[in-house]
């Protein structure tokens, strides 16, 4: 982090606990996510309410809680916005475990619960910017990605990180479907994944991950397109080679590895200058890796970015 001061939360967007209790439970009264009634183990609950505000938290407006968990991108539910919404449901999120391999000297299956307690839950709002140009501001729970890579203790051939998404076709009916090359797998250069921003994430707005929006854990990089942040993800594999992504193999002149936010790279198909805030009429200019530029812009110095997208 060159300036967290930057980020740090205004005392003004600082939303009182009992008005914020009130507020979701009003939330879940007229409906807006069934699959949050839906039990999930005490502890994760508890985890979620330690939540600490972080220093990387932004003063932008919050997105609503219905338009994050009912406009959600997860093929293998749906290619409609509204679809992993409703269908989400049959996604087991217990028992689950995460595998951690590859170039590490201590390979590890982490089971969920075990998760939950390795480090402490932090609340950060991020942008999320996707690459068909809308964008959101999301509350999310949880603690860096590199807590959990430290574990593993990375060998000196450790590169890049990949991470794949469950594969069952049973639970996940877009799955049998041949829309992206399945399991879901996305990847990040070794830096970029041990980066503070990078996020091991477990909930939104104060509860556990809706299904829809990749329960039980899924990854944030908040200064990249949203496809590179993975959910309901069960193995994270440490290589010397760069990993190749599902959307790099669906379509590798449109969907770059790096896939920074980049208003001035467009998408072969449309512009990436501009995005709508979901919610919002007008659009806006797109901010340099989505914003973040002082925190992540030396990770790609003398890098050609055009060619590196
Ligand atoms: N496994 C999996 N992860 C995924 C996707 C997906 O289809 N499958 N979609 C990605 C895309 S394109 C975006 S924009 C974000 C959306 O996250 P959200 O629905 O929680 O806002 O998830 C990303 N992670
Ligand atoms: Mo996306």
């Amino acid at each position: 982090m060159k300036k967290p001061i930057d980020m740090r939360i205004q005392p003004s967007e600082i939303t009182p606990r009992e008005l914020y209790d009130r507020r979701h439970f009003i939330q879940l009264a007229v409906g807006a996510s069934l699959t949050a009634l839906f039990p999930v183990p005490a502890f994760a609950g508890d985890a979620m309410d330690a939540a600490k505000t972080s220093v990387y938290t932004l003063p932008d407006e919050k997105t609503p809680f219905k338009d994050i968990t009912h406009y959600n991108n997860f093929y293998e539910f749906s290619t409609d916005k509204e679809g992993p919404a409703e269908l989400a449901h049959t996604l087991k999120t217990r028992p689950w475990t995460v595998t951690v391999e590859g170039e590490v000297h201590k390979p590890k299956i982490f089971d969920i619960e075990e998760l939950l307690k390795l480090a402490a839950m932090e609340e950060r709002i991020y942008r999320l910017r996707c690459v068909e140009a809308w964008s959101m501001v999301i509350p999310w729970i949880g603690y860096p990605l590199s807590e959990l890579i430290k574990q593993v203790e990375p060998t000196g051939n450790a590169k890049f990180v990949e991470f794949t998404t469950l594969y069952d076709p049973m639970q996940m009916p877009g799955q049998r479907s041949s829309v992206l090359e399945w399991p879901y797998v996305e990847g990040l250069r070794i830096d970029e994944a041990m980066h503070p921003l990078t996020l091991l994430t477990f909930g939104l707005y104060g509860q556990v991950l809706p299904n829809q929006n990749g329960a039980p854990i899924r990854i944030t990089v908040p200064w990249k397109y949203g496809f590179k942040s993975p959910k309901s993800i069960v193995k994270i594999r440490l290589t010397e080679q760069q990993p190749v992504s599902a959307w790099m193999k669906a379509g590798p002149e449109e969907y770059g590895f790096y896939s920074n936010v980049n208003p001035d790279i467009d998408h072969p198909r449309w512009s990436q200058a501009k995005e709508r805030r979901v919610g919002d009429f007008f659009k806006r200019p797109t901010l340099p890796f989505n914003g973040y530029a002082e925190q992540v812009a030396h990770l790609y110095a003398g890098m050609d970015l055009k060619k590196h997208f």
